[in-house]
């Protein structure tokens, strides 16, 4: 794919590539995987093409649709880019990799890559796109592929520079750290109601 001036990932707002130039990257032009718009109206899965059959509703319960893809690149104030070059810096220096309460509140790489304060890298790509990147139907924008592709290069570096992965080993089979049980919110990536990151 043909690299735009200000691809995604860039780097801070700049003269030369203000935030808008997220919006403009040459991925989400028609030659990329479409922009936005509800639905979208370019690229490869614009509505006639692309069809949308399984959502949640506002209780994150399934149901099925026949409508066109949605997103609104940029439009959330809750993150009003997306994640940088020095994002992934700050991520890949995140030692443990998570601490007590374990939980989105917690400081480490886990909460950092995924999560939360304010969003984690990931959370943070689900809500800038929007559309239907926020609740946990997710997975029917293809884009939602890259963001988790990413997720796992950046945890491989993460291993390969030899981080630490059990800080407080002990801690591990506490009830503290059970797995969270899912809340069925409409937008599983915003913390004001949710407690797993791993949508
Ligand atoms: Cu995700």
């Amino acid at each position: 794919m043909r690299r735009s001036a200000c691809p995604i990932g860039t780097g801070p707002p700049t003269a030369r590539c203000p935030q808008s130039g997220q919006v403009g990257s040459a991925l989400w032009q028609n030659s990329g995987i479409g922009g936005t718009g509800r639905p979208i109206s370019n690229g490869p899965f614009q509505a006639n093409v692309f069809r949308v059959r399984i959502e949640s509703n506002a209780f994150a319960a399934l149901r099925t649709t026949d409508r066109g893809l949605t997103r609104e690149l940029g439009a959330d104030p809750d993150a009003p880019t997306l994640p940088t070059p020095a994002s992934e810096v700050d991520t890949l220096g995140q030692s443990p990799y998570d601490t007590a309460p374990w939980s989105r509140a917690s400081l480490g790489f886990r909460n950092r890559l995924e999560g939360w304060l304010p969003f984690g890298m990931h959370n943070q790509v689900h809500v800038w796109i929007g559309g239907d990147m926020g609740p946990a139907t997710s997975p029917n924008d293809p884009v939602f592929y890259l963001n988790h592709c990413n997720v796992d290069r950046i945890w491989e570096a993460w291993l390969v520079k030899g981080s630490n992965l059990c800080a407080e080993p002990i801690r591990i089979g506490a009830a503290s750290h059970a797995p969270a049980k899912r809340s069925h919110v409409f937008n599983p990536h915003k913390p004001t109601n949710h407690t797993s990151p791993n949508a």
